[in-house]
């Protein structure tokens, strides 16, 4: 039994698609929908639609992909239109929301607020917009940001987070955090800002940013790791966790448990295999679980043993 449950919203399995890949149209959100995704994920949505950057943006790696998206989106009305409709696969509806600015994310939280989606994940943490911080780096700007979505509405916030490298960083998001009722982050989006060369041409191998893009899959499941752990310690139970970074297999998944996330999100390997993924993962996890005696998620939450 792989149920569980984030901000007091069941999920049937622990395994769901991440923000990004194959989520941005309503066909793919459809194809979401049919498969074992324990929820429906938006790709993060902007005030007005969005192209994004130029191509090439997206290279697979051999343990991963680096891409620099920039954020193509329907723009957020079209996600609130299609919410009703994709309510109909009978799952968790989560949109992920990513203003520019205060401001945006107050417009776009407001209108999902009065909608039926089920949570709302505010992008703290897209590294690929030229001229644009990550807000999860500036503490000052996650604090006044925070004060201000969390105050729009009942229905759960939580925050994506960009990568942390420093326990000072862990430390002082986490009692921001505590400050304000944020009931999940979701740890962690890319590693933003690194550089895949190819030497044979002597050029990086995506355009946007003279190369600079995200680096995805199984190269930062380390930090993904990490970061739930550290969080999980710093937090304990108060706030919940969503675990991606490099999930590919249900033995990723379980590693991400221990860790002590409450689900799972996948990305770059749904990107790469399809939604097929999501059920082989699920089987996988319940097999490995079932081969250690666990009989439920919560046997194993975030029970790292000390070496
Ligand atoms: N890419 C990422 O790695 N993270 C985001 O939050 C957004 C993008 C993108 O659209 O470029």
């Amino acid at each position: 039994n792989l149920s569980t449950e984030v901000a007091g919203v069941p999920l049937a399995s622990y395994v769901l698609n991440a923000s990004g890949p194959r989520c941005t149209s309503a066909e793919e959100l459809k194809i979401v929908g049919e498969s074992h995704s324990a929820a429906i994920m938006t790709k993060s949505c902007t005030i007005l639609p969005r192209e994004g950057n130029p191509e090439p943006r997206y290279q697979n790696l051999d343990l991963g992909s680096i891409q620099s998206m920039g954020l193509p989106n329907l723009g957020y009305k079209a996600y609130l239109e299609m919410i009703p409709t994709l309510k109909q696969h009978g799952k968790p509806v989560i949109v992920s929301v990513s203003g520019f600015s205060i401001e945006d994310n107050i417009e776009m939280v407001s209108a999902f607020q009065q909608s039926a989606v089920d949570l709302i994940e505010v992008n703290f943490s897209c590294p690929n917009i030229p001229g644009k911080a990550q807000v999860a780096y500036d503490f000052e700007q996650t604090e006044q940001a925070l004060k201000a979505i969390t105050a729009l509405g009942d229905k759960p916030i939580g925050i994506k987070l960009a990568p942390y490298f420093d326990m000072s960083h862990f430390i002082a998001m986490a009692d921001i955090l505590k400050q304000y009722p944020v009931k999940f982050i979701t740890c962690i989006n890319s590693i933003g800002n690194s550089l895949v060369i190819d030497p044979e041409t002597e050029q990086p191998i995506i355009k946007p940013k003279g190369g600079f893009g995200g680096l995805c899959g199984e190269y930062i499941k380390p930090v993904g790791l990490a970061n739930v752990r550290a969080f999980r310690e710093l937090l304990g139970d108060d706030v919940q966790i969503m675990g991606v970074g490099g999930i590919n297999t249900g033995v990723d998944a379980f590693e991400y448990l221990l860790a002590g996330a409450d689900a799972v999100q996948v990305a770059t390997c749904f990107e790469k295999q399809g939604a097929a993924c999501f059920e082989r993962i699920e089987t996988e996890l319940a097999q490995f679980m079932a081969k250690k005696g666990y009989t439920s998620l919560e046997d194993a939450k975030g029970k790292l043993k000390p070496l």
